[in-house]
């Protein structure tokens, strides 16, 4: 079993390396969105690109064990996105992302936000060939989850805390949910935001310009 595994991710390392490759000679900025279920992550991704559609081309690959509804919700709000169904499966991969890429054609010097399965579990594992993982806490899942869950805030250079907007009607400590990210994760950086009023949502989009920027040089 153990060898098996093993087998699996060096197999998608090897796929997502070639994934960073491509992204890169085109100068685009890869993001992996991942969260629990509901944390928000549809909803940050429709409100960013209503908000940047100006300034930053960004598309999708939404990825769900089953539904269409995410990449109907995307496109509705004004991006292209690609569904990519998982069945039983708990996570994308780096080869559904080359599937996906080969039908979404994103232009040079664009943003691909991938969203992935919601569990806080297994996308962990999985390179994508992304820059970055941008992991998403919403306050009604308790400030507990980065020590619950490690190895996803270890694998995200951002923790968006989400849903801002209901900590008072929550037992939620902000503090608290930012100092259990370091423990596991000393250089994980954290915002505060909330998708459905916009609350804090300036340095979500900061952070995005600096990472297009350096996606673009690196490019
Ligand atoms: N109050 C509040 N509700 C929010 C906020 N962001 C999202 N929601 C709500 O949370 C619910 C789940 O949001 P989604 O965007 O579908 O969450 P998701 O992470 O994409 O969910 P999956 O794709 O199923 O994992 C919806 O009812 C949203 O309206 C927020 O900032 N504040
Ligand atoms: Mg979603």
């Amino acid at each position: 079993m153990v060898e098996l595994e093993a087998q699996i991710l060096a197999k998608n390392d090897m796929l997502a390396a070639k994934n960073r490759g491509w992204f890169a000679g085109r100068e685009i900025l890869a993001l992996n969105l991942v969260s629990s279920p509901g944390s928000g992550k549809t909803t940050l991704l429709e409100r960013t690109i209503r908000d940047l559609k100006d300034r930053m081309p960004i598309s999708v690959i939404e990825g769900d064990q089953a539904t269409a509804n995410d990449g109907e919700r995307i496109r509705a709000a004004g991006a292209a996105a690609v569904q990519v169904n998982t069945g039983a499966g708990c996570h994308l991969e780096a080869d559904m992302i080359a599937k996906g890429l080969a039908e979404l054609k994103p232009a040079v010097g664009s943003v691909v936000m991938v969203e992935n399965v919601g569990n806080l579990v297994c996308p962990a594992m999985f390179d994508l060939g992304e820059r970055a993982k941008v992991v998403i806490l919403s306050v009604t899942e308790g400030d507990d989850k980065p020590l619950k869950y490690p190895h996803m805030f270890r694998a995200a250079e951002i923790m968006v805390i989400n849903k801002t907007d209901l900590l008072p009607h929550v037992d939620f400590n902000v503090e608290a949910a930012i100092a259990n990210a370091q423990t596991v994760n000393p250089q994980i950086r954290a915002i505060q935001v909330s998708a459905k009023t916009g609350d804090g949502l300036a340095s979500w989009y900061d952070w995005l310009q600096g990472e297009a920027a350096q996606a673009r040089l690196a490019g």
